[in-house]
This record gives structure tokens, sequence and C-alpha cells, in this order.
């Protein structure tokens, strides 16, 4: 055997020299990989095939310049690769042609030998792309739309595109759609606008709250970012209202300003001294007494026979009845749930005056004044028998509790903020003759004090 090495590239081959035996030496080509290892089966896919790739030199018979012949074959399972070529002993590129079934595939190697080798499971053909890229979502802009309206926005994030080949080798295209929603509402008119950038239409009628938003990209993947945007049921925008007002709520959750000690803040935003008010039965809110058939505008009437809701008490038409019962007052009005005084009997009826005492120490609140009541009455303050001196209970039918003024003095149990006077009121089943049964109650020459809190 006469042997002639011959260096080809990286891989050294063995040959027989002319004039030696016609016998050649065989060689085996390895596959190591190949690159890429997917397909799109909707595209011609070019590759490289990685490993051992020995080619044969030919001597001719007549001697003269060796050739050397690197002719390889390739297939994926039995669908032969076009435009093999061998590069050097360790590369061939080759080009898959489109319509393979989708499927992972071994590849199989025909040397210039006729020997063959295969790898199993080194390519995969999808029914699709074979990269599948991920969008992120990063923000978007505005972050809060009004749900009555509908929000132009901007998504901000990575929104890569999807290279659709086509099998005929024409031109590619690029798919850029875009889904996007906020919560499980899906926007509209989502566009693509660069690799970092789409706009869309949030629409009206989303309810109020805080959403994420979610991106379909092209690939079919999603992407989803809580807490993004917010919709809210009014203007994102909010312009504070101090147009006037030197105190006061500025309609965006914040403040106009506030009263120093001794004054409070009033519904017209301005800063007025605090005072102490309190008024009487029958009266308006100078304190005036009020014409017979009127509604009071600070007693109500807040429970009793028929009664749901707190309502207006009313002057009674009659403030003497029965000849001239009851006590005459000139700062307040006998006053009932009706004009004519009619009462269902021995059924409790419930009247309140309501008092402010913000800026005031509580604990300082000291409250005089008198009252009658027919029949029988008994009074609280913010829902206790009240605490001082005089009458807080007028028992029994006796002329003596309304033709007559029972003072009192409340000098504890009152309350920061609003405050609750009440008296309850029962008829009973005395009559006049001629005459319906009357009931009232009045309140008298009330006067309140405190001190202003510092
Ligand atoms: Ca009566």
């Amino acid at each position: 055997m006469c042997f002639k090495r011959l260096s080809l590239g990286l891989v050294v081959v063995a040959v027989l020299t002319a004039g030696c035996s016609s016998s050649v030496s065989v060689l085996e080509p390895v596959v190591e990989a190949v690159e890429p290892s997917c397909g799109n089966s909707a595209a011609a896919t070019t590759v490289t095939v990685l490993g051992t790739m020995p080619v044969k030199t030919v001597s001719p018979p007549e001697g003269g310049e060796a050739t050397i012949d690197g002719t390889y074959h390739a297939w994926f399972g039995t669908h032969e690769l076009t435009e093999v070529k061998w590069i050097d002993g360790h590369t061939l590129t080759a080009v898959v042609p489109p319509g393979i079934q989708a499927g992972t595939y071994g590849l199989t190697l025909q040397s210039p030998f006729n020997t063959r080798t295969t790898k199993d499971a080194v390519f995969e053909v999808r029914a699709g792309e074979c990269q599948v890229l991920e969008p992120v979502v990063e923000a978007v802009e505005p972050n809060c739309g009004n749900s009555a309206s509908a929000t132009a926005v901007t998504v901000l994030g990575t929104l890569p595109v999807k290279t659709v080949s086509s099998p005929e080798g024409s031109e590619a295209t690029i798919d850029t759609v875009y889904h996007a929603w906020i919560g499980a509402t899906a926007l509209v008119e989502v566009t693509w606008v660069d690799g970092h950038t789409l706009t869309a239409v949030v629409p009206p009628g989303i309810q109020a709250g805080t959403y994420g938003l979610t991106l379909q990209s092209p690939f079919d993947t999603r992407a989803t970012k809580d807490a993004l945007f917010e919709v809210r049921a009014g203007e994102c925008q909010c312009t504070p209202r101090c147009t006037g007002r030197t105190c006061g709520d500025d309609g965006c959750g914040g403040t106009c300003g506030t009263c120093v000690s001794g004054t409070h803040c009033t519904s017209a935003g301005t800063c007025e001294a605090s005072l102490l008010r309190i008024w009487n039965t029958g009266v308006d809110a100078n304190g005036a007494p009020l014409p017979v058939g009127s509604a009071d505008p600070q007693w109500q009437l807040v429970a009793g026979p028929g009664v749901t809701t707190p309502r207006a008490a009313i002057v009674l038409s009659n403030q003497h009845p029965g000849g001239g019962h009851y006590y005459s007052s000139s700062d307040s009005r006998w006053i009932w749930s009706n004009a004519d005084g009619s009462a269902t009997a021995s059924a409790p009826y419930t009247f309140r005056l309501r008092f402010d005492l913000t800026g005031f120490d509580p604990t300082t609140v000291r409250i005089t004044g008198a009252w009658g009541v027919d029949n029988s009455g008994q009074m609280t303050l913010n829902g206790s028998t009240p605490t001082g001196t005089g009458t807080f209970s007028l028992a029994g039918a006796v002329a003596d509790s309304f033709d007559a003024e029972h003072a009192f003095t409340i000098s504890e149990g009152f309350v920061a903020g609003v405050n609750s006077l009440e008296i309850q009121v029962t008829n009973a089943g005395d009559s006049y003759p001629g005459e319906i049964n009357p009931a009232g109650v009045d309140v008298t020459e009330l006067t309140i004090s405190g001190t202003p809190l510092p």
C-alpha cells in the first residue's frame, strides 16, 4: 500500500496515489449541529451544517493535477436539501425547501465517498415563526382617563414585529398587528409606531378603577403590566376651585386654606368668627317668631306615628287652645307635627334641634332655657337625660305642664361638632269641648355659651 497525505483545509485525508491499488480509503462524515435548528415550513431556510466533512481527492489515471470532489447531498428525513455546498472540512451550507411538514427531523449527509451518516433530531420545521418574540409593557401616557370619554394613549415598551417570508421568495412583509386591553376592555385603533411605541384609544364607559395593560404581539405573545392606567368617573386633571374662597375644600382633595382659631370656614369658603347659635321653637334663622302655620327651619319632627324621615315641625295655628291655655312667650312659638295640633293619643312624637359647637370647647358649653309641653315630655341631650339643673321631664296630664314655663340648665354632655337636643312629647286623652284634643311643645329663652378652642 502506498498512501499519500494531503492537507485540504482543516481536514487531513488520506488517499491512494496513482499507480497504487485502485481502491480508495473511504472516510465517513460526522454531523454535529445544524444552525439555525428551526425553520418555518412556509419559507425556505438557509442552514449551516457543522461537523466533519471529508472530501475526496481524485488523481487522474493519466497523471496530472489531482482534483477534489466535494459533492455532498443532505436530507431532513426524506426531504432533500438544495444548494448543498461544501465550504470547508467542518462546514456545509444548504437550503431547506419550503413545504416540509412540521416536525423534528434528523439530518442525513452523503459524502463524496457515497458514505452516509445521520444525526437524529437536529432540525425542527414549524408551521409558523421559529423566532417568537415577547413584548414588554413599560408605561402608558397619559396614565389616567375620564370614563365619560375616549382617551388617546401612547404605550411605551419593547414592541417586536414579525417578518413574514414569502414561500415564492418575493419581498418579505412585516406584521405589526398588535392588540391591547385595559383590564378586560379592548383598546381601539391600536397602531404600532416603532419598536418602542404604539398608540391606541381607550374607549369610554369603563368602570372607574385602576387597571393593568395587556399587549398581544404579532407573535400572539402577551405581556401585562399591572396597575398602569386609572379610569376616573370625572376629569383626571383636577383644577382646584378656590376663586373667591380662602378656606375649605378645593374640589380636588385639597384645601383652599384654613381659618385661624376662633373662626371657622363657611360653606361659601370664607372664614367667619365662630358663633354659638341656638334657636327657640317656631323662630326663623335670626330668632324672630314665625307666623302660625309656618315650617320651623330649626326644629324637626324626627319620630312619631307615620314619621319615616325627619321633617320640619309646624307652628301651631292656635297658640292658646282650650280657651286660653299654653303660656305666651315673645321669643318662641308652640309647634307640633301639623298646624292644627291633632295627634295620636298616647304615642310619642320626638322633636329635635341640632346645633353646632365647632370651634368651641364642648366641656365649657352651657345651655339655659325654659319649656312647656301638652301633655307630657322628656328632654334629652345627645340621647341621654341632660346633666344640669331644672326640669327635664314633665309628666302627667296637668295644666301646669303647658300653662307655665319650666326652666332648665344643661352643663354637661356636649360633644364636639353637632349636638342634638330632643324632646319626646306624648298627648294625653284629655279634651276640650268642641275642639280637637291638641298637642304641642314650646322651648323659650334659650341661651348658649362656651369658650372657643385655642
Ligand atoms: Ca293635649
